[in-house]
């Protein structure tokens, strides 16, 4: 074995490689040694057929069909598995829309003028979310329109039976009668979390099928919550525009104070980012250059796209961050931050600053952040991080010589305006013809985390090497927009060696339209989890302009290599939005038979799309190929 062969296991990312390498020597646990502890893991959860709803249970049914064949209260197989991924889907909901709704209180606080620091950066996208929403722009001024936006917005969780649902007014025509016919249009995005919560209760639903088309309701509430989220940032931060910048372990710097921005909501990161610039001289009086920014997970994204932050890692190897012994401290909102980073921070002297009332980890520094002291806080969580900075300029760090050039920030409005150059008067026609003309077969969505069960970013790169190989257009979120990025699939520079002929054609011709001097990147990043409404906005858009609903389009979906609820709520919308979605890793069904023939068969004779869970990437490839071209031909094509 050479090199990091050893480690090619758990990442195909050489900079984690390198760090885990790092990680042995020094005798510090990963998450990649914690599940091999935990292996081999319950072949009853795996499958889904272990129940803890109530306090008879825990409950586990045989997956082999001997007894136990149902719960003590008579709960089936069918039902068990139908009311966990219910739940799950109830969560993932609740975390989008919770991240929504810290926005929108955010936004409702600053026309108040109780959060001074916050600004409306985009006034144009501020009116194009009101007039969307029904609400009269005339004669009102950008903050008055701001507080009715904010108080719109908050108006969709709770229950209502008239007014605008943010969900319908972000829907095509053809998928709000397909939904109303389902039912599964949300009438508020808390009460369908709460009403998944009371239905999956101990002797409630009892209908595997029933209790499946309740989860996709809420699934359609997740949608709302993270279409929200987006246009809220947007209205705050900014609508991305297409920036240059860099990824992976490389971008830490050994003579900055560096901080990472971990977790989701830019209402933290972006004060942060403020902040940075103005206490540069102070870290410049501790003995640093500056200050050095970076992201992991999804508020990177949010950072990246609107700002050009280096990301630094994604998802499952965050605890490389600190393993380079670099980063002065890691700053954390919510979602998907490990609570091992503060036993690998002691361990590597750097510090875990943990932000938020409803995310507090045992070990960490806790500076609460609020709206109103946005600013003052921000500059408290960099001054820990200066602190940290004077106590690790002498010792040795060890930053992987690794970094890949990413252009980011597709928003859709900025994908309309760079085909603007190529036909001002019909921007989408360019797109269309080469769909049309096969120059790009189709369009899938990459999205979703990174699991320590699939060696890291294996199963994102095998399928996008193969889909762009034959011609089609990749997006991707999240920390598969990270996973992607790290290898250099957001940089023009690959683009020859990546993409079909096709497709080469078309990124050359917009590069040049717009004066690149290049082509597009092979893989265009749409931003964050949130920002998966940005994909649902660009197959809406499309499906309009050809008069051709969603479930018809050669349009495609994978979460890869998913982790978190939050990536079962997004399948479930993008299902219901008609998209034929994979899945890398089980999904906890296969205990159920009856429910694992309706995720991956009948739901297509209802919304038209349908998961596809194969966890061998070739042919996850091939799959989504096919689905591709079944749509072609359907259309003639
Ligand atoms: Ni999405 Fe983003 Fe990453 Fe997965 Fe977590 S950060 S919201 S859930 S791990 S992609
Ligand atoms: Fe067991 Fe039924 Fe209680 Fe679940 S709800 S733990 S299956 S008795």
């Amino acid at each position: 074995m050479t090199g990091h062969d050893e480690f090619k296991a758990r990442s195909l990312d050489t900079a984690v490689q390198e760090t885990l390498k790092k990680a042995k020597e020094k005798g510090i646990e990963t998450v990649w040694d914690r599940y091999e502890k935990m292996l081999p893991q319950c072949g009853f959860g795996d499958t889904g057929l272990c129940c803890r709803h109530c306090l008879q249970g825990p409950c586990r049914i045989n997956p082999f069909g001997d007894e136990p064949k149902t719960g003590i209260c008579g709960a089936t197989a069918d039902v068990m598995v139908a009311r966990g991924i219910d739940r799950a889907i109830a969560a993932g909901t609740a975390a989008h829309s919770g991240h929504a709704k810290h926005l929108a209180h955010t936004m409702l606080k600053m026309t108040e003028g109780k959060a001074k620091d916050y600004t409306i950066k985009d006034a144009d996208k501020l009116k194009a979310v009101a007039k969307r929403l029904g609400i009269s722009i005339e004669g009102k001024s950008d903050m008055q329109l701001a507080k009715e936006v904010a108080e719109t917005a908050l108006g969709d969780f709770a229950e209502k039976h008239e007014g605008v649902y943010w969900a319908t007014t972000v829907l095509n025509e053809g998928r709000k009668k397909v939904l109303s016919s389902l039912n599964a249009i949300p009438k508020g995005i808390d009460h369908e979390v709460s009403e998944i919560m009371h239905r999956t209760l101990y002797g409630v639903d009892a209908d595997a099928v029933n209790l499946l088309l309740g989860g996709l309701r809420c699934g359609v509430a997740d949608l709302a919550g993270c279409y929200m989220g987006t246009d809220l940032a947007d209205i705050l931060f900014g609508t991305p525009k297409p920036v240059i910048t860099k990824a992976n372990m490389g971008v830490l710097k050994a003579d900055m104070v560096n901080i990472a921005a971990h977790g989701h909501n830019p209402v933290l990161s972006e004060m942060i980012v403020k902040m940075a610039e103005e206490m540069k001289d102070e870290a410049i009086s501790a003995g640093a250059k500056g200050i050095n920014i970076v992201g992991i997970c999804c508020t990177g994204n949010e950072l990246m796209e609107r700002h050009g932050i280096p990301a630094c890692t994604h998802s499952v190897s965050q605890e490389m961050a600190l393993l380079t012994g670099a980063l002065d401290a890691i700053v954390v909102d919510y979602q998907c931050i490990m609570p091992s980073l503060v036993t690998v921070a002691e361990c590597m002297g750097s510090k875990v600053i943990t932000t938020m009332d409803i995310c507090k980890i045992t070990g960490a520094e806790h500076v609460e952040f609020t709206e109103q002291e946005a600013g003052q806080k921000a500059k408290e969580v960099i001054k820990i991080a200066i602190e940290t900075f004077k106590r690790r300029k002498s010792k040795a760090v060890d930053i992987p010589n690794v970094q890949s050039t990413v252009i980011a920030g597709f928003s859709v409005e900025a994908i309309v305006s760079a085909l603007m150059n190529v036909n001002p008067n019909d921007p989408l026609k360019p797109l269309l013809d080469n769909i049309k003309n096969g120059n790009i077969r189709g369009v899938c969505l990459f999205a979703g985390c990174n699991n320590v069960k699939v060696p890291q970013d294996k199963n994102f790169l095998t399928i996008a090497k193969k889909l762009l190989k034959n011609n089609v257009l990749v997006l991707a979120t999240g920390c598969g927009a990270g996973a992607l990025m790290r290898h250099g699939f957001m940089d023009p520079a690959n683009v020859e060696g990546l993409c079909g002929e096709g497709l080469k054609a078309v990124l050359t011709a917009i590069g040049q339209a717009n004066n690149l001097g290049g082509p597009l990147p092979p893989v265009i990043h749409l931003g964050s989890c949130v920002d998966n409404s940005r994909a649902v906005a660009l197959v809406v858009h499309i499906s309009n302009y050809l008069g051709v609903d969603i479930d018809k389009l050669p349009v495609v979906a994978s979460a890869a290599e998913a982790v978190s609820e939050k990536a079962v709520s997004i399948g479930v919308y993008a299902v219901a939005m008609g998209l034929p979605t994979h899945v890398g890793v089980m999904l906890p069904v296969l205990g159920s038979p009856t429910v694992t023939s309706i995720l991956t068969d009948k739901i297509k004779g209802l919304t038209g799309g349908y998961f596809i869970v194969d966890l061998d990437p070739e042919t996850s490839a091939d799959k989504l190929l096919s689905a591709i071209n079944e749509r072609r031909k359907a259309l003639g094509l």
